[in-house]
């Protein structure tokens, strides 16, 4: 039992729900350290949606909102840790969901996909084609998800991926603490920002953009100056770590 009152609180807490969900056989083994170098990364941005993490979070609000067909694609950490969060954005969206995995099991599949109807999402289901111009598992997704997708959402996603779907001439939007990872130099939008708080900000955004907002954002979206607006603010947070 964690104590409401410890100051790693919700870091405890999100421990305890992979773990939980490792267990269950939703989250791999290799997810769990995927989720350590996040939990690091965090810490040097300061735990916070720093400003550039907000405009990056509005302008992917932004380009779901402008997409002929937008799909959300779902790995085992991300339904893990926010099954309700990726509910509440494809309610404002209006995107599709599909499960795709690195380390995939159709009983993965399976489970992670009943996780997330449980939780209120509308999943993707079919038989997965090999689209994705890769050589391992990844490359099996739906042809009416993924396959036909303009623009996808793949949170926490590893760079092979990302670099095969822009290849394929799909706009891909990620969410990654780490700003130096291939993916997020890789993708065409990425917000450096924790999950479970970038995700609220993107379904926060969908239903507060003015007249006019979007097409400014999406015209004047440079990910190479995000991402070094990112490390400056690492940067910065660092330079008062300690008083
Ligand atoms: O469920 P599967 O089989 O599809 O596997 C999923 C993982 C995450 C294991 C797989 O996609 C993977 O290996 O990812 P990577 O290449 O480790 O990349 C994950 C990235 O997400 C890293 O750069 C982490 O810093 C970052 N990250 C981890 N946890 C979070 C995060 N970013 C935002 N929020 C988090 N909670």
């Amino acid at each position: 039992m964690i104590p409401k009152d410890h100051p790693r609180y919700r870091s405890l807490i999100a421990r305890e729900r992979l773990a939980r969900c490792a267990r269950e056989g939703v989250v791999t083994l290799e997810g769990l350290a995927a989720h350590g170098r996040g939990e690091a990364f965090d810490y040097l941005i300061g735990e916070r949606t720093t400003p550039s993490a907000a405009v990056a979070a509005r302008t992917a609000a932004a380009m779901l909102l402008s997409a002929r067909h937008a799909v959300i694609s779902v790995n085992g950490n991300t339904a893990a840790l926010a099954a309700d969060d990726i509910a509440a954005l494809q309610r404002v969206s209006g995107a599709d969901v599909e499960v795709n995995l690195f380390h995939r099991t159709e009983d993965r599949v399976e489970r992670i996909t009943r996780l997330l109807e449980s939780h209120g999402v509308r999943v993707l289901r079919g038989t997965a084609e090999r689209l994705i111009p890769l050589s391992h598992d990844r490359a099996l997704c739906l042809p009416g998800g993924i396959g036909d997708a303009d623009l996808l959402l793949v949170p926490l996603e590893d760079g092979d991926r990302c670099a095969a779907l822009r290849r394929m001439g799909k706009t891909v939007i990620t969410i990654d603490l780490n700003p130096l990872s291939r993916t997020a130099r890789t993708a065409n939008l990425t917000i450096v920002d924790e999950l479970t708080r970038a995700l609220p900000g993107i379904t926060a955004g969908c239903s507060s953009l003015e007249p006019g907002e979007a097409e400014r954002l999406i015209g004047s979206l440079d990910n190479a100056y995000l991402l070094r607006a990112a490390i400056d603010e690492i940067r910065e947070n660092l330079s008062h770590a300690l008083e």
